[in-house]
């Protein structure tokens, strides 16, 4: 099923790609030029259910006209002034999130794997400045299964070998334990070393992977238990997409560090932000960490409005209310294809057994792409359905009725 024949004008885009382009991604064979709210179109006018939303970037729908018009109001005006100098929408973007989420302080960046960058610095710098960890002797504790970018940083944590295979050597300083294992955190953070734990609160590209209930509660117990920084990326799971503003309201518990990104933005450029209180931001100084685009004012204007959609229109509350509907329809697909749904908000995944002579799930992503709908797989037999949060029943079920077409004609 993987031979599928594209029209002219969408082979001539693909052909430009591979021959001009690195071939870091094995994308689906479509050519998209057009995205609007839940959906999106192909070069040849083709309409699809977006059912990746670019990795959570897009929770406001694409090209949403209040974020569209943030953006064109001040790409008039002045798009970036550096932190050489002040400018007047910083301040007010750092006051605006910084009371949002209940932090004393922003530090803003641009993609999810700087905030990652920026919380294993920050971290570091803790360690030494505040729990008198030696130098150079500070440690971070991480999870299996855990994406937190493409940074050597990033995948120095990495137990996927796709990620980390052929780009050592790697960061120090790192240990790594079982997700979903309080026994195994404690027993981690008997070394007085240990400045950081760094996790998802759902694991998205693993499959997402949805901890016990309790886990980020016993999380928050242990690291204030052993003065160890308890840092969450919220960077896939944040913004409404698990039916909560942030995936740690589900047990009402607040991290040291919160990283954002991807829809900070609603999909328009990249933007990211690590947030905490004074103790631990005002360990960095002046000139001691930052970057070209961080803070400018075209990022600002545009993640006040990013956000200010995600309120407005309640997406956390539709996506918990679409995701608790996009469930039960999957799990009422009566095909033995199916082996698991899972998942929380309009975050979710199902795995699907082998099938035919060894189809997997890109196979499953193809013929949906055929129906109409674009997903991805995440792993060999995994796919993860992530519509955009503006998605409504009707739009939904409609989407649905394809899926268990699709998985029914397989
Ligand atoms: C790709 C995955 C998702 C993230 C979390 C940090 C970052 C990401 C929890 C870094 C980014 C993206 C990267 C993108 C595909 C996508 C992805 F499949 F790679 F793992 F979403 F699950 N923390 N995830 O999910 O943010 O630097 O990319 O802005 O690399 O193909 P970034």
């Amino acid at each position: 099923m993987n031979s599928v024949t594209l029209s002219p004008k969408s082979q001539y885009f693909i052909e430009l790609e591979n021959k001009f382009g690195a071939h870091n991604y094995h994308p689906l064979p479509v050519v998209l030029d057009r995205g609007e709210g839940a959906f999106v179109w192909d070069v040849e006018g083709k309409k699809y259910f977006d059912f990746l939303s670019a990795y959570s970037s897009v929770n406001q729908g694409h090209c949403h006209p209040k974020i569209i018009k943030a953006l064109t109001d001040q790409a008039q005006k002045i798009t970036i002034t550096s932190r050489a100098f002040h400018n007047n929408l910083l301040g007010e973007y750092e006051k605006f999130i910084t009371n949002l989420f209940g932090f004393d302080k922003v530090l803003p960046m641009n993609t999810g794997v700087e905030a990652l960058e920026t919380a294993v610095k920050l971290a570091r710098k803790w360690g030494y400045l505040k729990k008198g960890i030696s130098e150079n002797c500070a440690k971070i504790v991480f999870v299996e299964g855990n994406f937190h970018g493409r940074t050597l940083a990033a995948i120095s944590a990495s137990t996927d070998e796709s990620s980390t295979d052929g780009f050592g050597p790697f960061l120090p300083g790192y240990e790594i334990i079982p997700y979903n294992d309080l026994t195994a955190l404690e027993k981690s953070f008997q070394d007085k070393n240990i400045a950081a734990f760094l996790f998802e609160p759902i694991q998205g590209e693993a499959g997402v992977v949805v901890p016990d209930e309790g886990y980020l509660k016993g999380v928050r117990e242990l690291c204030s238990k052993y003065n160890v920084l308890m840092i969450a990326d919220e960077i896939q799971t944040g913004l409404c997409r698990t039916g909560k503003m942030l995936a740690c309201d589900h047990e009402n518990i607040k991290p040291d560090l919160l990283m954002l990104g991807k829809a900070l933005s609603g999909g328009v450029l990249p933007i990211s932000a690590v947030l905490a209180n004074d103790e631990v931001m005002l360990c960095i100084h002046p000139g001691e960490h930052g970057s070209t685009f961080g803070g400018n004012p075209l990022a600002c204007a545009v993640a006040i409005a990013s956000l200010n959609v995600l309120l407005d229109e309640k997406l956390a509350d539709n996506a918990e209310k679409m995701g608790q509907l996009f469930r039960a329809r999957m799990q009422n697909i009566k095909s033995p294809l199916i082996t698991t749904v899972r998942g929380k908000g309009l975050l979710n995944a199902v795995v699907i057994k082998p099938f035919g002579d060894n189809k997997t799930a890109y196979d499953v992503c193809l013929a949906l792409k055929e129906n109409g709908i674009l997903a991805k797989q995440t792993h060999t037999h995994i796919i993860r359905f992530a519509p955009t949060l503006v998605i409504n029943e009707q739009q939904i079920n409609e989407a649905c009725d394809i899926i268990e077409k699709t998985i029914l004609s397989l």
